[in-house]
């Protein structure tokens, strides 16, 4: 018998917290050292600027870091000529100094060791030991069962570092939280009925907008930079903002109309309107016939689906469903039906993005000012080198012939795959993951606990002492975006641009760069013409060599801009366009869904409902926060220490509950939360919900601010809904009650 992976608190021995000796500067009201203020403000003469890009979120807005004669960052600014941030970051990209200053930070490669009498516990170790295991372990894990064996967790820049090894190692047995558990519906449902992608940034034209409707989508508080200012624009602007939303989101008070859908019953809604805009004939003609298919079958599919019958379900007035859908037509095509980007609610959610879909090519709203425009990325070349050896299986071979249309690994699949008692084609035996906190960005924690039980090796590339390091036997630390060369950002927009993220500091610590872990790896089992440089400026100078600039005036620039080549932003009146779909039409009937044996046209099914005394858990964002990346950032968290709980004022005085009064949170499968949590009595949630934001709830005491701040959400998450077609994880099914005595007793760390 294996002996269980036990969750290692790394130990501040020897890691020793330093005190940083400096002083705090103030930027848009973030203190970014830390402490009391004696220091003069540098002036930006008195600085060098190099540029970045920013990793606090995956937005990935360009800017210039500020450092000072002593060495010191100082501030980050955006850059003036990025189309993702035109000059501005936000609060988060501003405090990702805090990132560089944590003193929590990992230091040094540490090695999972146990003693005699069981215990667990990490030893510092040198990079090259570190290396070495994890070398050695891949050539074991090849040797013995292939390469494919070994699987992989990555997001983020540094998880592209990591796929570039792994498939240069042979595996291609990967997922990242960032598809199944969220924009995964989003993509499949694009690709089928527009034959192309959403993408990041989105290229949805907030800026010239009409009328904005947001389903779910709480930008304000979802701080995607550009998406917020056009928002703001948008507002000025005097369009029409429609929010649907079971909450009053920050969105919804600067809405025209806000829709406080009960949770679970969007595609209800979005039929209605589908239902409104033919049946009153008040759809775009022209466009539907030029550009669509399947709009015979769409109208007869929709001819019960009346606002009368919406209502029942979703409790909005058929009134107010045929006003906003007709204020939708008054402005079309300049209108944005925002696709939304967490988009895992209820495990039909890749029907719902498609009713999103439809909804907009009935109202001609693609391709237009103001509607979805057609972004364009500067393709960069790739650096020379060998193509990846085809893996003998892949992550598609986990899904059993499930989930036909999933795009990219399913994370809970791998994991399912790495339990030999769920009896997988393939057995998944060893993991690395870098940049993603599993821990508390997956649901289902039983099932990650058994994967991480059964696995023989786990390593982990991260910046801080997360949870997802606790369970790692090799854990490597990454310099800070700031620290550190990467990939060019090469982001679609309006018209394409270049960023460059270069070093401002040397890396603190012992940390290095992931390209230079895995480049080192790499070398240690042979794989040198994958890394046939020195340092990544290399690729970099060649690579912006291709595309007419060079590192030498991107260091100076930071950003590049270039013109497009694909044609125009909007579509012409007089222009003929192939959609690449099977009938080279908007598909409004999917004949890709129907050949795989789903529903062709979205059709809306009940979900359960909370049981008695339980209720809905929604979970959302706070503008100052990113993921469960930032509580620790000691600029973040002076704006924001924790996260509440948000309970209707019927719900609170049903259970007596005071503003501010703690409470444990329990689950319909009696997961309770680690710690204790704020209630916040207020009427702008649903009365049959509850919202947290995201993120709060760190159990790794070495993250000294973060640990036991508020509760987790994804502790609450136990039960998913897959969806059948690209296998997302729909985590809104989960329903709580509450615990107002403290469900466990003597516990030390309990700071409640
Ligand atoms: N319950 C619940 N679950 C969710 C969500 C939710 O809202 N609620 N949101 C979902 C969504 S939309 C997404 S996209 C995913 C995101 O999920 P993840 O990809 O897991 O993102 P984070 O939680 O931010 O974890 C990022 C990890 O990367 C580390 N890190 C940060 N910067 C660096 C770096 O420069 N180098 C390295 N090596 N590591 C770094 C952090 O310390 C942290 O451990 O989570 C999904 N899961
Ligand atoms: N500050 C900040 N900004 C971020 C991030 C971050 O971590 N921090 N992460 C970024 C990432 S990767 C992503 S994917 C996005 C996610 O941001 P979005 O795509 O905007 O995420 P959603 O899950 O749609 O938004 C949550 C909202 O959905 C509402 N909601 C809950 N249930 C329902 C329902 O049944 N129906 C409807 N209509 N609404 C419901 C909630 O009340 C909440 O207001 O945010 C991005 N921006
Ligand atoms: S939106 Fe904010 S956190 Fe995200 S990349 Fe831009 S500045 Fe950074
Ligand atoms: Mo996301």
């Amino acid at each position: 018998m294996k002996t269980r992976r036990q969750f290692i608190k790394i130990s501040a021995a020897g890691a020793g917290a330093v005190a940083l000796g400096l002083h705090t500067m103030k930027v848009n009201g973030l203190s970014l050292f830390g402490e009391e203020s004696t220091e003069e403000a540098a002036s930006n003469e008195d600085m060098t600027a190099t540029p970045t890009y920013c990793e606090v979120c995956f937005w990935k807005c360009a800017g210039w870091t500020y450092v000072d004669k002593k060495g010191r960052i100082r501030k980050i600014i955006g850059n003036k000529n990025d189309p993702n941030s035109n000059g501005r970051l936000c609060p988060r990209g501003t405090g990702g100094i805090g990132m560089y200053y944590d003193e929590d930070r990992l230091k040094t490669p540490l090695i999972r060791e146990t003693k005699k009498d069981g215990t667990q516990y990490f030893r510092q170790a040198s990079w090259d030991e570190a290396l070495n295991k994890v070398a050695a372990k891949m050539k074991e894990i090849k040797e013995k069962y292939g390469a494919e064996a070994f699987g992989y967790f990555n997001h983020g820049t540094p998880g592209g570092h990591l796929e570039h090894l792994m498939r240069a190692y042979g595996s291609a047995t990967n997922a990242e939280p960032a598809f199944a558990q969220c924009r995964g519906p989003r993509s499949v449902a694009y690709l089928a009925t527009y034959g192309a992608f959403i993408g990041s940034p989105e290229c949805t034209d907030i800026r010239d907008t009409r009328c904005l409707v947001l389903i779910g989508s709480h930008i304000g508080e979802n701080m995607h930079n550009q998406q917020v200012q056009e928002m703001s624009m948008a507002i000025d602007q005097k369009a029409t903002i429609i929010t649907v939303d079971p909450r009053f989101s920050t969105p919804a008070a600067k809405s025209k109309y806000w829709l406080p859908i009960k949770p679970a019953t969007d595609i209800a809604l979005l039929m209605a309107w589908i239902h409104v805009l033919i049946y009153e004939d008040i759809y775009n003609k022209d466009f539907v016939k030029k550009y669509t298919f399947g709009f015979d079958q769409l109208k007869s599919h929709v001819k019960n689906m009346t606002p009368e019958w919406a209502y029942g379900i979703t409790t909005i007035p058929p009134d107010l469903i045929r006003r906003t859908a007709r204020e939708m037509a008054g402005h079309a095509p300049a209108v944005v039906i925002h696709p939304g980007r967490h988009v895992v609610w209820y495990g039909d959610d890749t029907q719902r993005e498609r009713a999103l879909g439809i909804l907009g090519a009935l109202l001609g709203a693609w391709g237009k000012r103001g509607s979805l425009y057609i972004p364009e990325a500067k393709p960069v070349p790739k650096y020379p080198q060998p193509p990846y050896p085809k893996p003998k299986w892949d992550w598609k071979d986990l899904n059993n012939g499930k989930f036909p249309l999933a795009l990219m690994g399913i994370t809970t699949e791998i994991m399912r795959a790495s339990i030999p008692r769920y009896k997988p084609k393939h057995l998944v035996r060893a993991w690395l993951s870098a940049g993603t906190n599993l821990p508390l960005s997956m649901p289902d924690k039983p099932l990650l606990k058994e994967a991480l039980d059964s696995i023989e090796f786990f390593a982990v590339i991260d910046t801080m002492p997360m949870e997802v390091t606790g369970y790692a036997d090799v854990v490597f630390p990454e310099a800070t975006y700031l620290e550190r060369y990467d990939f060019l950002r090469a982001a679609q927009n309006r018209y394409p641009s270049v960023a460059l993220r270069m070093p401002a500091v040397k890396p603190k610590y012992k940390s290095k760069p992931a390209w230079w872990i895995v480049k080192q790896i790499g070398e240690r089992l042979g794989l040198h013409e994958y890394f046939n440089y020195n340092d990544y400026s290399e690729v970099l100078d060649w690579q912006l060599k291709q595309i007419g600039t060079s590192l030498e005036e991107m260091k100076k620039i930071g950003v590049k801009t270039f013109s497009r080549e694909t044609g125009p932003i909007y579509l012409s009146d007089n222009e003929d366009y192939q959609f690449n779909t099977n009938t080279g039409k908007i598909e409004l009937y999917s004949t890709e869904f129907e050949s795989n044996g789903f529903d062709p046209m979205p059709v809306y099914k009940a979900h359960p409902e909370p049981p008695r005394n339980f209720y809905r858990l929604i979970y959302g964002r706070a503008p100052m926060h990113t993921f469960s990346r930032t509580q620790n950032n000691h600029n973040l968290w002076d704006l924001m220490k924790q996260n509440t709980v948000w309970v209707h004022p019927t719900v609170a005085n049903l259970w007596n509950l005071k503003n501010g009064q703690k409470v444990w949170l329990k689950n319909q499968d009696g997961a309770v939360s680690d710690f204790a949590v704020e209630v916040r009595v207020t009427e702008r949630v649903r009365w049959d919900s509850v919202y947290m934001v995201h993120g709060f709830g760190h159990s790794d005491k070495k993250l000294t601010r973060a640990y036991g701040r508020g509760a987790s959400d994804e502790k609450m998450i136990t039960h998913y809904a897959m969806d059948p077609i690209m296998g997302g994880t729909g985590m809104r099914v989960n329903f709580v009650t509450f615990l107002k005595e403290k469900p466990y007793k003597n516990r030390k760390e309990d700071k409640a």
